[in-house]
């Protein structure tokens, strides 16, 4: 569809406004959220991968591209409502230490809160710490985090084992993503649960918090 390839062109050019104006037109067109997230915002930004994997473009050129993205997810989260209205769980999330890359761990959350859970949403760069002081302060019934690049992975062991130092681990079940992380290393660091995308992990939840 010509507007989805409009709206990932423009994420490409890093057009903020443009980004918007489309996405909004998109909508009016009665074009489905999914095709725009995944045929629009998300194809744009498969593109600059690939170029910044093969030093065509730089970290700056990428961050005005992932700004433009979520200016356009922007309008979209209101949109993927909960409409049952019924809240079905509590998800302290966020991307590991170390660990800047947050449009994954956002899609995510959006979906999320979409399918009905409350999300606590600590950001980038999480501490082990931080997510022991939430998990204190909120009693979720999960604990997601994201890490997207391989020397960053290993935190989310080193925050399951400070989870079991401060006796919490069991009173939440962990589930990790990202575009590294595997099932394998999910199993290996003791994580409960791993989802390859935004759509596994509302999957994912759903059927950990069945077994509740
Ligand atoms: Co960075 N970066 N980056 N980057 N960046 C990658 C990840 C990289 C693969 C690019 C490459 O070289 N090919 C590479 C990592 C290599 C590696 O470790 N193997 C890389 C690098 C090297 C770096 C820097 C080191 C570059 C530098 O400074 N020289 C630097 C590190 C900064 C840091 O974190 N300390 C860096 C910086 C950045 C920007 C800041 C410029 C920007 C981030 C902006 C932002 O997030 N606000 C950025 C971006 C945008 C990318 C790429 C291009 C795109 C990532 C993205 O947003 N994808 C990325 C290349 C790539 O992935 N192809 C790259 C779209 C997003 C929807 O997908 O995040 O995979 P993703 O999330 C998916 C799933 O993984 C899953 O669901 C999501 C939705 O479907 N998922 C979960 C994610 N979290 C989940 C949690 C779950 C469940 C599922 O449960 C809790």
């Amino acid at each position: 569809m010509e507007i989805l390839r409009e709206i990932a062109n423009s994420v490409i050019a890093g057009n903020k406004k443009r980004v918007q104006e489309l996405v909004n037109k998109a909508l009016e067109e009665n074009i489905s959220l999914e095709e725009i997230i995944n045929d629009g915002l998300l194809a744009g930004m498969g593109v600059i991968g690939e170029r910044f994997k093969r030093n065509e473009i730089f970290v700056p050129e990428v961050l005005v591209s992932a700004r433009a993205m979520q200016a356009g997810m922007d309008i979209l989260r209101p949109l993927i409502v909960n409409s049952k209205g019924i809240i079905k769980g509590k998800i302290v999330i966020g991307t590991v230490k170390g660990d800047l890359h947050d449009i994954g761990k956002n899609l995510v959350s959006m979906m999320l809160e979409g399918a009905g859970y409350e999300i606590i949403d600590l950001g980038i760069d999480v501490s082990p710490e931080k997510f022991v002081e939430a998990i204190k302060e909120h009693n979720p019934d999960i604990v997601g985090m994201s890490a997207l690049l391989t020397t960053t992975m290993p935190q989310m062991k080193v925050t399951i084992d400070t989870l079991k130092k401060e006796g919490l681990r069991d009173r939440v079940k962990v589930i990790v993503g990202g575009a590294p992380v595997t099932p394998e290393f999910a199993r290996e660091i003791g994580a409960d649960g791993y989802a390859k995308d935004a759509s596994e992990a509302v999957e994912l939840v759903n059927s950990i918090i069945s077994k509740k």
